[in-house]
């Protein structure tokens, strides 16, 4: 295929971005895990898959009963797989997902396997995949997270705003065309998509790069 758009989605509190502590979630909003299981599972040709790409930890923190994602292609990255090409591996008969040691590699190969049955590349973290992915990605779909009379959880990784900042502009007018169309975004209030769930307000966005 000739250009398979490589995009990152991640959930992440307003100001720092941070998204994790202790190898998990700092929150449960199933709202917004309901947003990432529709914008990563779906597509505008249903005759083509997306795959997602994480690392090795975030791989680990997601419930063995989903995993690997379903219908979704799944890539794991760690520097202890061996070099050189993909390789599958089977949890059980049907269960089936890739192992990598470059991110590169793994575009590259999801492309040259799927072709032109692949449609985009979601980059699902974490914080070590995300920071590193910012030099080879099209577009950031960030939800933005902000505390409501809430303590504000703590968290020890974070987005590299500056990273994003230098290269990414905030686009969030073409987030609804951006979204396949089965994808449910809530009620826009003046040009952005507002949820609320569990003590906290988020926002929907688009980020594309400058
Ligand atoms: N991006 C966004 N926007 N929100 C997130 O929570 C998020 N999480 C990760 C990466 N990008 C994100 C990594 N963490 C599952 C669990 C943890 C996880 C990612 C996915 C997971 O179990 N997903 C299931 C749905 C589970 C459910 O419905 O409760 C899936 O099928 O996607």
């Amino acid at each position: 295929p000739k250009h398979v758009p490589v995009v990152s989605i991640v959930a992440a509190l307003l100001p720092d971005m941070g998204i994790g502590f202790q190898q998990s979630l700092p929150w449960r909003l199933s709202k917004e895990m309901k947003y990432f299981r529709e914008v990563t599972s779906s597509t505008f040709d249903g005759g083509k898959q997306n795959a997602v790409i994480m690392g090795r930890k975030t791989w680990e923190s997601i419930p063995s009963r989903f995993r690997p994602l379903p219908n979704r292609i799944n890539v794991v990255l760690s520097r202890s797989f061996e070099n050189g090409q993909m390789k599958q591996v089977s949890l059980d008969e049907n269960k089936t997902y890739f192992q990598s040691s470059s991110l590169q590699r793994s575009i590259d190969s999801l492309m040259s396997l799927m072709g032109e049955k692949l449609e985009r590349i979601y980059i699902i973290g974490g914080s070590e995949i995300y920071n590193h992915a910012f030099d080879v990605i099209d577009h950031v779909l960030i939800t933005k997270l902000e505390p409501v009379d809430t303590v504000r959880p703590k968290m020890d990784t974070f987005l590299d705003v500056a990273k994003l900042n230098d290269s990414f502009q905030e686009m969030n007018q073409n987030l609804a065309d951006f979204l396949p169309p089965n994808v449910t975004l809530p009620k826009p209030h003046n040009q952005a998509y507002i949820e609320n769930e569990n003590g906290y307000k988020f926002e929907f966005s688009l980020y594309s790069r400058k």
